[in-house]
C-alpha cells in the first residue's frame, strides 16, 4: 500500500479555476478516473480525475479555493500498486509537500507549455488554423482540449456565411468530464462547415473554414515592434480589431474552453456531467433548484427532480398523461369484497377501449330507422330461413345497409396513418360485429359484406358468433374490419355511445326495436323504429359527413328494397 497526491492536471492553463463541487470525502473508495472535485472558470468547468483507484486519505481541497495546474486535490492509499496510473510520488499526506507541489508545477508548466491546452488557449490560431486553403481561408480544428478522446460536438454556435469576431464561439464541445466551446481564433466570416452536431471529435479534428486573418498572418502584417494591433487593411471585414495577443502572452483562461451551457440554460450552475444528465433526461435545468454553493445544481438536486415528476401521484394530482388519476380505494372498509384476477380479454378490451377513448375525439349521431317493412319482410322468411338451416335476425340487414353506406360515403371507410398526415382509403367493405361472449367482447370480421347476399350474411352472423363464443376464432377471423356494428338490440335499452373501433374511423350502435306512435302527417301510426347511433372519428369525418352515412342509413333500413340499387 502506498499514498498518491492527486493533483490539478493540465487544464489548459487556467489559473485561478474555482473547487465548485467536492465529489469524494475521506474514506470514500474511488476508481481510477472518478471525478473527485469539480473545478469552474468563467470559460470552462471540468471534474479533476482520480488518476489511482484507492482510497481517499486526505483531501487538501476546499470549496472556494483557487486552483492551478499541479496543485494538490487529494491523497489517495493505493489499493494495490497494479492500479496506479500515475507516477508515483511517495507522496505522504503533509501539507508542506503539498505545498512544494504548488510551488514546482508553474515553472513546469511554463516548460512544458508546448503542446499543452494552455497553448491553445494563449494561440489558438496557431494551433487551430492549418495551412490556409487559400490566401485567406484558414481551417478550424479542435484544440487541445486536454484529452485524446474524442467528445461530442453538442451545437454549432454558427452558420455558413456568419460573421465572427475572435473569440466568438464556433462549436460546442461536451464530454462526461467538461463542457467547453471552441472560440473563433480569428475574425472572419465562416465559409464552410466541416462537422455537424453529434459529431465525435478530436484534437485537431477539421470543424470548419473561415475566411479572414490569422493572428499569424496579422502579425506579419504589423511592424514588429507595433505596440498596439495593427489597423485592419481594407479587406479585412472585421471591424474592431482585437488587440494582439502575442506569442509571449499566457492567457490566463482555460483552453479554448468556454462554458458552454445549452442555450435555454445559460447563467445556470451546473457541471458538465449534469448538464449532460439533464439533456438525457430532456429536464430544462431552468426548472430545477440548484442546492450547491451558489446555487449550483448537483447531480442529486437532477435526480430529485425527476424523481419528483415521475411520482406526482397525490390526490387532484395528475397522471403521466395529464389525466387526474383515479385515487385507490379500499372497498373492503365499506363492506365484504372480492378479488379477482380479469380475463385476457377483459384487459384486452380494457386497454382498446381506454386507447380509443383517449386518442379520438368522438362524436355520436342518433336517430331512428322505420323498420316495420323491414321486420314483415324478415318475419315472412321465417320458414325459409329454417328450410336453410340458419336464422335471420335484423342484422344482416343493417350490415348489408352498412356496407351501401360505406361505399356511398367513402370517408368511413377510411382509416388515418402517419400520425394523422395521411388518410388509407380502402378498396374493401369488410365489417366488424361485436359478439358478447362469457369471456368477454370480441369483434370478428365479415368480409366482402358489399359483395354478399342477405342469406350469406345470415350463415354468417351465426357461423362467427357461434365460433366467437366457443372461443374457436382464430386472429384472423378478427383482423381488416373497416367499420364496425355493435347490436345491443336483443338485450335491451333505446340508445348508447359506442367507442370506436380504432383505426376504424366510425362505429354503428343498434339498440332494441320498439313499437312507436309516428305522426305520418295525418295521424300518429304504430311504427317499428330501430334506434340508432353512430359514433365517428371527428379528426376524419365531419359531423355533416355523419349526417348523410345516418341519412342513408335510416332510409335503406326503412325501404330496404333500396338496398338492391
Ligand atoms: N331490436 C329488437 N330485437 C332484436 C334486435 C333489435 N335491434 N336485434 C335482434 N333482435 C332480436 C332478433 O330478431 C332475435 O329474435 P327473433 O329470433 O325473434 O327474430 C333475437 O333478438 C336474438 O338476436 P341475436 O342477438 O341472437 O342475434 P343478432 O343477429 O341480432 O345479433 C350478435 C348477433 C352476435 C351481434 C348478438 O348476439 C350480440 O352478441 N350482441 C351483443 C353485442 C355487444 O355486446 N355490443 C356491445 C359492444 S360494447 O360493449
Amino acid at each position: 500500500m502506498s499514498k498518491q497526491q492527486v493533483t490539478v492536471p493540465d487544464i489548459g492553463g487556467a489559473e485561478g479555476a474555482e473547487v465548485i463541487e467536492v465529489l469524494v470525502a475521506v474514506g470514500d473508495e474511488v476508481a481510477v478516473d472518478q471525478g473527485l472535485i469539480v473545478l469552474e472558470s468563467d470559460k470552462a468547468s471540468m471534474e479533476i480525475p482520480s488518476t489511482v483507484a484507492g482510497t481517499v486519505v486526505e483531501l487538501l481541497v476546499e470549496i472556494g479555493q483557487q486552483l492551478a495546474e499541479g496543485a494538490p486535490v487529494a491523497v489517495i492509499e493505493v489499493a494495490q500498486e497494479g492500479d496506479a496510473t500515475a507516477p508515483e510520488t511517495d507522496a505522504t499526506p503533509e501539507a508542506e509537500e503539498a505545498e512544494e507541489a504548488e510551488e514546482e508545477e508553474p515553472a513546469d508548466a511554463d516548460e512544458a507549455g508546448a503542446g499543452s491546452a494552455a497553448e491553445a488557449a494563449t494561440e489558438p490560431a496557431a494551433e487551430s488554423a492549418q495551412a490556409p486553403d487559400t490566401a485567406s481561408e484558414q481551417t478550424v480544428s479542435v484544440p487541445d482540449i486536454g484529452t485524446d478522446e474524442a467528445v461530442e460536438l453538442i451545437e454549432i454556435c454558427v452558420a455558413v456565411g456568419d460573421t465572427v469576431a475572435e473569440g466568438d464561439s464556433l462549436v460546442a464541445l461536451e464530454s462526461d468530464k467538461a463542457s467547453m466551446e471552441v472560440p473563433a481564433p480569428f475574425a472572419g466570416e465562416v465559409v464552410e462547415l466541416l462537422v455537424k452536431t453529434g459529431d465525435q471529435v478530436k484534437q485537431g479534428d477539421k470543424l470548419m473554414v473561415v475566411r479572414g486573418d490569422s493572428p499569424a498572418e496579422k502579425k506579419a502584417a504589423e511592424p514588429e515592434s507595433a505596440p498596439t494591433p495593427a489597423p485592419p487593411t481594407p479587406s479585412e471585414p472585421e471591424p474592431e480589431p482585437e488587440p494582439e495577443t502575442g506569442a509571449g502572452d499566457s492567457s490566463p483562461e482555460l483552453p479554448a474552453a468556454k462554458e458552454s451551457p445549452p442555450a435555454e440554460t445559460s447563467g445556470i450552475y451546473a457541471g458538465p456531467a449534469v448538464r449532460k444528465l439533464a439533456r438525457e433526461f430532456g429536464v430544462s435545468l431552468q426548472q430545477v433548484s440548484g442546492s450547491g454553493p451558489r446555487g449550483r445544481i448537483l447531480k442529486e438536486d437532477l435526480q430529485q427532480y425527476v424523481q419528483k415528476a415521475l411520482g406526482k401521484k397525490p390526490a387532484g394530482a395528475v397522471s403521466g398523461a395529464g389525466i387526474p388519476a383515479i385515487p385507490e380505494i379500499d372497498f373492503a372498509r365499506f363492506g365484504p369484497v372480492e378479488v379477482t384476477d380479469r380475463g385476457k380479454l377483459d384487459k384486452l378490451t380494457a386497454a382498446n377501449m381506454h386507447r380509443s377513448w383517449l386518442n379520438v375525439p368522438h362524436v355520436t349521431q342518433f336517430d331512428e330507422a322505420d323498420i316495420t317493412a323491414l321486420e314483415e319482410f324478415r318475419a315472412g322468411l321465417k320458414s325459409e330461413a329454417e328450410r336453410r338451416g340458419t336464422r335471420l335476425t335484423p342484422m344482416p340487414f343493417i350490415l348489408k345497409a352498412c356496407a351501401v353506406a360505406l361505399r356511398d360515403n367513402p370517408k368511413f371507410n377510411s382509416s388515418l396513418a402517419a400520425g394523422g398526415e395521411q388518410l388509407v382509403q380502402k378498396g374493401y367493405i369488410h365489417i366488424g360485429m361485436a359478439v358478447d361472449t362469457p369471456a368477454g367482447l370480441v369483434v370478428p370480421v365479415i368480409r366482402d359484406v358489399d359483395k354478399k347476399t342477405i342469406w350469406e350474411l345470415a350463415g354468417e352472423v351465426l357461423e362467427l358468433a357461434g365460433k366467437a363464443r366457443e372461443r374457436k376464432l382464430s386472429p384472423g377471423d378478427m383482423q381488416g374490419g373497416c367499420f364496425t356494428v355493435s347490436s345491443l338490440g336483443n338485450i335491451g335499452g333505446n340508445g348508447f355511445t359506442p367507442i370506436v373501433n380504432t383505426p376504424e374511423v366510425g362505429i354503428l350502435g343498434v339498440s332494441k326495436a320498439a313499437i312507436k306512435p309516428v305522426w305520418d302527417g295525418r295521424e300518429f301510426a304504430p311504427r317499428n323504429m330501430l334506434p340508432l347511433a353512430l359514433s365517428y372519428d371527428h379528426r376524419v369525418i365531419n359531423g355533416g359527413d355523419g349526417g348523410r352515412f345516418m341519412t342513408q342509413l335510416v332510409t335503406l333500413l326503412g325501404d330496404i328494397r333500396q338496398l338492391l340499387m
